[in-house]
């Protein structure tokens, strides 16, 4: 016996003797030591050449033959054998089997006796001889054998099943342990398949790890292996040992094992008979009918649909009331039809190519989303059924509903999932392709994104497109992702309807009963070609050959059921034509459907959102000084003493430098959005916020939930108790994925719109792993679908030298993706403008540079009367930086959004002084301040800027052209020039220009040059980069500025230091310096790769050619004076731009002046719109589309609010798991807590 075993039976006793008796661990341990016990004894006769080593028949006849020359030319057990046994009785031969049946007690209990007496062996040790006689040692072996094959069959039964229709991947019968032919060959016994049983008819006494006795403790062997070889290697293939949790495998065990707990009574045959008729006669008809359109068939898999209809049924009997599927193109059609109970007649309306009277692009017949609410006649309750709608990106759809069902979870108050439930139909290759199935699966057991388990139901026939799983995937199955969360994973052959329907039957009760996520494989084949009109024979021929000679599953199933008895020929025929009856009926509904709407396929309507709202009334976002004052003072307290919540020192820093804010009446960007947060709360309006580390912020500023420094779990965020009767907040790190996350949020976004949610990327950057759920469902999902989203993205950006992988959150996509015309000046600029303009495009995208701009376009998210995704791009250094800061009177009653800030210093003042008028976006600004100063231009360079790039604010743009006539118009950008807005402004910028006749001016640029890279590593570079930048702009340092800049930072070093060194201990941690940009010192370095270049911008479109050509390229020289000025960016370290460090001290904050509240100019004359279609127009049709929703959910308006809290639920008891309880083995407790028995938490 090796160390190992040793140990691990040293710790079994161990367990033993803690007096576990009784428990899980207890049996556990006890199984453990027995196969322990049994491998090692049996290794030990192993050595002595015993009887119990697994030997082939030959070998074992050879040795009875050289037995029956001599007895003792073998071993003395093959004597005894071979003796005791007459086994040399002519008539018999060592793998014949007697047919006397005789029990042998087990006489485990007779060796244990003798070890606790504590037999001494002759050498004096513990007792490791034999104790019992040779013959009883044939007698344990025999019953751990037997264990161990239970054991080997519960655990690789499903190797050996029967799944596959077409018969390519199946077992092949070898001879088994007890000498006849059984399907569990080697793959299942491995070891023990060439055991040998003296006799097939003994008894055995079966242990507590198998319920296949039923109510009998003793089976004959071949009962035994007859038993297990139907339950674990028939038409079901279930992998369960995996699942850690020893009640979910007694569970399933004792549901599999049961003998009768599979069997249907002939009812439910009739009625899976009935079922599976419509399922193959709604694709018959649509072959019949549309022979050679797509519609993605389910042939082959046609029990599908029984199937989840089982689990509907089942699920509303067990109080579910809302169904949320997601799934691809396969069998989509026959789900609306038979599941949800679309009416057939509009499903068929969609193949006659008829024209939409809403507005949109309309999708493919198979993406689209539906909702019905109905009777569910088995069961008598009603239920609603959701297909959301999605694109063709196989799999993407399924963190979106995950989100979606979470949310009306939320909306509920069901935390459980008991009256929600998830469904997802997955293909078989994308299952095991498509990396956001795993992302999607992690989510399900986390605290904030669980939807207590998901039926994930695969459609697997056995090919993706022309591909075939050799070529597909590395596993096994095709479901080998669902084990990373124990999911169980029931593998059924679709040709055995009954065995379907048992399968989605503990599926559904395994989820009722633990919430978890469980998986049904349903392993069929695809009749026809990927698509109708594919021929299949190019790419998989022999499969294809099979297939034609299969009859199909109702075939199959009827010949069954008519043989049985349970219904008779003509029953059958009667089914198949009420059926056809019904199809061609709606056929003939469908052909006087003339028109159709896009609004009636809609997965999300929100009939209570839309009644009686005025859709272009944007209400006001300001709040009370009361309100500012209340959120401010909670954020910046720390938890109720009360409570001795150990809080950080550092975080106690924080929390006063707040207080320090909220008496000096000015927000920092954390408290800004604080702001947002709690007076949207207050208002009833739930709040989430969600992405990789977001409690604390990646940048270490928002800090909204506070963690005892000495008790784990226990937390405190001061934002979910503000008020007694607010909305719950949920701020909540996610796992360290984006597409998932991202396509949760936005799936939660589309549930109600009386919520604001919101994912925060860590940077920008990573946005990009999650282009799929951006592209085909944020950017274009209302668009497709009908269907708003107020979701918002909060994308970390700015040029800081940070490299390419963290600066950029790739503006210039979002805004290449927005439907805005560039071409075409707004016809009218009155007072519905900005909400007109806003309801028209397809996403908001703005760069916000203060933190009264972010309240506001925060809470304008809730206050539109529409919903549209806001993309922001957030800033990273004006977290802390003292010019990013809003004075309170910024955030009150009489502030709005603004849409561009003008320059409200001397330039703005004296308009006609002006020179240039630098029109930017986001951070640059504060650097372009802070150079303008330096270089003494405040008064002729004016500095406006875009906050909100999309859609573009032509009004106010054109407003700023008009109020600098003389100046020279520059757009300034930290982005390489193939990047950042400019692409995107450039030609809005020109429309804006064209549109006034005397005007002769263009844009030229001004940034980085264009680069395949977003950003460079090199800190030298990024400061040449900067420094070229500002040349551009504002020229050369003369002497004097110099000079003057010299001095200044001899100023505050000598300021810095003399404050140091009066009180040290005081001192608060370290804060950006004024004007803090990111250029690194050592401007000694190589020169730019590229020159920066400033270009004036193309000639408009159909426009006049501008004046002024493209300056040659501007090199730039190095600064010595910046040098010695500029902060050292390898202080920055990302995680936290407080970091900073300076030679000077942190200047006292400053705020920013507020811009007086932006207006839409009422413009006398309009002019027309450039290709005659009029935004109005637009709006209007967007209007009528928009009213036409379905009936639908009715949340509150405030959701499952609770009472005002009570002091005890300031501090939260987090409900994850304890550190070092991640096995499932030892985390019974969480068990209990989703035991419905149980009290829930
Ligand atoms: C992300 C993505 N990649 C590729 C495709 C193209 N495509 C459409 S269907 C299909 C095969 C899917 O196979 P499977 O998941 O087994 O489903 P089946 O069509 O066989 O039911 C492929 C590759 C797609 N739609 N989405």
């Amino acid at each position: 016996m090796n160390q190992c075993r040793l140990r691990s039976l040293a710790r079994i006793r161990r367990s033993l003797t803690l007096g576990l008796r009784g428990t899980d661990q207890h049996v556990l341990a006890r199984q453990a030591l027995r196969t322990i016990q049994t491998t090692s004894q049996r290794r030990g006769v192993h050595d002595l050449d015993s009887f119990a080593n697994g030997c082939s028949a030959a070998y074992i006849e050879g040795l009875y033959n050289k037995w029956k020359r001599n007895p003792s030319s073998v071993d003395e057990s093959w004597n005894e054998l071979f003796s005791s046994n007459d086994w040399s009785s002519p008539k018999r031969s060592p793998l014949q089997v007697s047919h006397s049946r005789k029990y042998r007690r087990p006489p485990v209990e007779r060796i244990a006796v003798k070890a606790r007496s504590g037999e001494r062996t002759a050498s004096g040790g513990a007792s490791a001889a034999p104790a019992a006689p040779p013959s009883d040692w044939k007698n344990i072996d025999d019953h751990h054998v037997i264990q161990a094959i239970i054991r080997a069959y519960q655990s690789r039964g499903h190797l050996a099943a029967d799944l596959d229709p077409l018969g390519i991947v199946g077992p092949k019968k070898r001879t088994s342990v007890d000498g006849t032919q059984r399907h569990a060959a080697r793959e299942v016994l491995r070891q023990h398949f060439s055991y040998i049983f003296n006799d097939l008819n003994t008894v055995f006494k079966l242990p507590s790890s198998t319920m296949i006795g039923g109510d009998q403790e003793f089976l004959s062997l071949k009962e035994i292996l007859d038993r297990l070889e139907r339950i674990y290697c028939g038409h079901i293939g279930v992998e369960y040992m995996q699942i850690t949790s020893l009640t979910k495998t007694n569970w399933l065990r004792d549901r599999f094992e049961k003998p009768g707990g599979l069997d249907l009574t002939k009812e439910e045959k009739k009625l899976i008979l009935e079922r599976l008729t419509r399922s193959t006669g709604f694709e018959n008809f649509l072959a019949k009918k549309f022979s050679s359109e797509k519609r993605f068939g389910l042939e082959g898999c046609d029990i599908m649909i029984p199937a989840i209809k089982e689990v509907v049924d089942r699920a509303t009997d067990h109080g579910v009331e809302s169904i949320l599927i997601g799934m691809a193109h396969r069998g989509r059609l026959n789900v609306l039809a038979n599941i949800c109970r679309k009416p057939i007649s509009d499903i068929l309306s969609q193949f006659h190519g008829l024209q939409a009277t809403d507005s949109g692009s309309g999708d493919v017949k198979y993406h689209l989303g539906v909702f019905q609410e109905r009777l569910n006649r088995q069961t008598n309750r009603m239920v609603r059924i959701t297909v959301v709608a999605n694109p063709s990106h196989l799999e993407h759809v399924n963190p979106v509903l995950l989100g979606k069902a979470r949310a009306e979870m939320f909306q509920r108050g069901d935390t459980c999932g008991s009256t929600v439930m998830p469904i997802i139909i997955h293909g078989d290759a994308s299952f095991s392709g498509q990396g956001v199935v795993y992302e999607s699966m992690h989510l399900s057991d986390l605290p904030n994104y669980t939807t207590y388990g998901t039926i994930h139901i695969v459609s697997n026939n056995q090919v993706g497109f022309t591909t075939d799983p050799r070529f597909s995937r590395s596993s096994r199955y095709c479901t080998d992702v669902a084990k990373v969360v124990n999911a169980p994973i029931l593998h059924v052959n679709a040709d055995d309807p009954e065995a379907c329907i048992q399968c989605a039957r503990i599926a559904i009760d395994y989820r009722t009963r633990f919430k978890k996520d469980v998986v049904i494989d349903i392993v069929g084949y695809r009749r026809n070609g990927h698509n109708e009109a594919d021929e299949p024979m190019f790419t998989q021929p022999l499969m294809y050959q099979r297939i034609k000679k299969l009859k199909p599953c109702l075939q199959l199933y009827a010949d069954k059921l008519i043989k049985e008895g349970v219904v008779t020929d003509s029953e059958f025929k009667a089914m198949v034509s009420s059926y056809e009856k019904i199809c061609e009926d709606a056929w003939a509904k469908s052909k006087t459907i003339k028109t159709i709407k896009y609004s009636s396929w809609i997965d999300s309507p929100w009939p209570g959102f839309f009644e009686g709202r005025d859709r272009l009334k944007l209400c006001p976002t300001g709040i009370s000084t009361d309100t500012l004052k209340t959120i401010g003072n909670m954020f910046s307290t720390p938890p109720p003493p009360e409570h001795k919540f150990e809080t950080h020192k550092g975080i106690l820093r924080i929390l006063a430098q707040r207080t320090q804010m909220v008496q000096d009446k000015v927000a920092d960007w954390s408290l800004g959005e604080a702001f947002a947060f709690g007076s949207l709360l207050k208002e009833g309006i739930h709040v989430r916020l969600s992405g990789q580390d977001v409690e604390r912020g990646t940048f270490s500023h928002r800090h909204h939930v506070l963690h005892h420094q000495s008790e784990d779990k226990v937390v405190y965020n001061s934002l979910d108790h503000l008020y007694p009767d607010q909305a719950p907040y949920s701020v909540s790190n996610s796992s360290l994925s984006e597409c998932a996350v991202l396509g949760f949020e936005h799936g939660y976004s589309m549930a109600s719109p009386n919520a604001l949610v919101m994912w925060e990327g860590q940077f920008g950057d990573f946005c990009n792993t999650a282009q799929c759920i951006i592209d085909t469902f944020i950017a274009s999902g209302e668009t497709k679908w009908v269907r708003q989203s107020g979701v918002v993205m909060l994308l970390p950006h700015s040029m800081e030298g940070m490299g390419p992988e963290h600066s950029s959150g790739r503006i210039e996509r979002f805004l290449q993706m927005s439907d805005d015309d560039p071409d075409v000046y707004p016809d009218t600029c009155d007072a519905d403008f900005v909400a007109r303009q806003l309801m028209n495009v397809n996403w908001i995208v703005t760069n916000l540079s203060t933190p009264a701009n972010l309240f506001h376009c925060l809470r304008r998210q809730v206050k539109m009367g529409f919903r549209k995704p806001l993309i922001n791009f957030s800033p990273k250094s004006l977290l802390r930086h003292p010019l990013a800061r809003s004075p309170f009177k910024d955030f009150n009653e009489c502030s709005c959004f603004q849409r561009i800030i003008p320059d409200k210093g001397p330039a703005g003042k004296q308009p006609d002084c002006v020179q240039k008028l630098v029109f930017c976006s986001g951070k640059v600004y504060y650097d372009l301040v802070k150079e303008r100063d330096d270089h003494e231009q405040v008064e002729t360079v004016a500095l406006v800027r875009v906050e909100q790039l999309c859609p573009f604010p032509y009004d106010l743009i054109s407003q700023q052209l008009e109020l600098y006539p003389k100046a020279e118009l520059l757009w300034a950008q930290e982005e390489h020039k193939n990047m950042g807005a400019w692409s995107y402004v450039q030609p809005r910028f020109d429309t804006a220009l064209l549109k006034n006749e005397n005007e002769s001016r263009c844009v030229s640029y001004h940034g980085r040059p264009p680069s395949a890279s977003p950003a460079t590593g090199n800190k030298v570079q990024h400061y040449n980069e900067y420094k070229a930048l500002i040349t551009s702009i504002f020229g050369e340092l003369t002497p004097e500025n110099k000079k003057r800049i010299e001095d200044r930072i001899k100023k505050q070093q000598a300021k810095a230091k003399a404050d140091a060194q009066s009180k040290p201990s005081t001192k608060p941690p370290a804060a950006p310096p004024k004007g803090g940009s990111s250029p690194p010192p050592a401007p000694t370095g190589p020169a730019p790769r590229k020159p920066l270049i400033s270009l004036p911008s193309r000639p408009p479109r159909g426009g006049k050619q501008r004046s002024g050509s493209a300056p040659a390229p501007n090199l730039v020289d190095e600064d010595s004076a910046a040098r010695n000025r500029e902060p050292d960016a390898s202080a920055y370290d990302g995680a936290s731009p407080s970091a900073w460090k300076r030679s000077g001290s942190a200047p006292a904050p400053s705020v920013v002046p507020r811009a007086s509240a932006s207006r839409s100019p009422s413009r006398k004359s309009p002019s027309p719109s450039h290709d005659g279609i009029s935004p109005s127009t637009r709006q209007e049709s967007l209007s009528k589309k928009k009213s036409g929703s379905a009936p639908a959910p009715t949340p509150t308006s405030r959701g499952p609010f609770r009472t005002a809290p009570s002091n005890t639920e300031f501090i939260k008891r987090r409900p994850a798991k304890d550190y070092g309880s991640r096995n499932e083995t030892q985390s019974t407790p969480g068990e209990s807590e989703l035991d419905p028995t149980k009290p829930q938490p």
